[in-house]
């Protein structure tokens, strides 16, 4: 394994003895970063990917149990593992520990090669989680997001347009006479075609929020956060799609593959019904399927 694959696992200890001790024990098995405080931890924590912490219990200042308490409210860090590494080792602390959610428990004085071979176990737990959840979010046959990712984002984008009022734009993307095509063409050159157009629409997804997601079937979703350029953006897709010059005998609109969307913008109110928004997008993009289809209408 290279180094930029190493897993990542933060020490948080008060005193330095310790940091280097437990540094110097883990620099094989992952890549190691410190913190002297919980305050400088939960920074760390925020500002990069950790996959495993070790905490002290007491520190001055915040204790190792307020620091696991914050992570443990906040979805972002909600799944880090942690191990309390600590010299409290009455039943009553340990408790605790486990009760706000470590994975287990340390004593101080540690012996080396017990600890070695928790954080391996941890890691490879970490590691199992963190692919578990890509594959949860990701369209199998696409490799793009799929609809449980898009429905996620989608909630926190309206939260986050009726709270601001920043626009949100949101489209319905679907293949034309797909299913002729399937019937012409065969399972297999139509699963190809999916992955194709697929990968053009991701490449109109590019800004941080935007996405792009399979709804199902021969049906994509596109979201954009603040933007009001749908229309634009829904036009340059369509010609894209066309512009792949997929072969579609059996197309009444055109000799290529073509796609219709429907789209809406979003600002404070109908944000607050995003299942009347998609509702909104399937009956636009329901007015391209019988203006002609290969259009886009927002
Ligand atoms: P329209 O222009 O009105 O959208 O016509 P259509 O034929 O595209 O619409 P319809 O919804 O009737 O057909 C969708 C087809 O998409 C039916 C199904 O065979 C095909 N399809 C759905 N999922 C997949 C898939 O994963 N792989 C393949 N190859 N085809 C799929
Ligand atoms: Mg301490
Ligand atoms: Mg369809
Ligand atoms: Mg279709």
């Amino acid at each position: 394994m290279s180094a930029m694959n190493l897993p990542t696992v933060l020490i948080v200890d008060d005193e330095r003895i310790n940091r280097t001790a437990l540094a110097e024990l883990l620099k094989d098995e992952c890549r190691v970063v410190l913190a002297k405080d919980g305050v400088s931890a939960l920074q760390r924590v925020a500002e990069e990917r950790i996959s495993l912490i070790l905490l002290d219990a007491s520190m001055p200042d915040m204790d190792g149990y307020e620091v696991l308490r914050r992570l443990k409210s906040n979805e972002k860090t909600v799944n880090i593992g942690v191990i309390f590494v600590t010299g409290q080792i009455e039943e009553a602390h340990e408790e605790r520990g486990l009760l706000l959610g470590a994975v287990d428990y340390i004593a101080k004085p540690v012996r080396p090669l017990l600890v070695k071979a928790r954080v391996r176990n941890h890691l490879e737990l970490a590691r199992q989680r963190e692919e578990l959840e890509r594959l949860s979010m990701q369209d199998a046959l696409t490799g793009i997001s799929n609809r449980r990712a898009f429905n996620q984002a989608f909630m926190r984008a309206c939260g986050n347009t009726v709270r601001t009022g920043t626009p949100l734009g949101l489209a319905m993307i679907d293949v034309d006479y797909f299913k002729r095509f399937n019937d012409f063409y065969g399972h297999g050159a139509g699963d190809d075609v999916l992955r194709r157009v697929a990968q053009t629409l991701g490449k109109a997804a590019q800004r941080p929020y935007d996405m792009i997601a399979r709804y199902g079937g021969e049906e994509f979703v596109l979201m954009l956060p603040s933007s009001i350029a749908l229309q634009t953006v829904l036009d340059r897709l369509c010609e894209a799609v066309q512009a792949l010059g997929i072969p579609h005998e059996q197309s009444e609109v055109s000799p290529m593959l073509t796609i219709s969307c429907g789209g809406v913008v979003a600002g404070y109110d109908s944000a607050k019904r995003p299942e009347w928004l998609l509702e909104r997008c399937d009956e636009i993009l329901y007015q391209a399927k019988n203006t002609g289809r290969n259009r886009a209408i927002v």
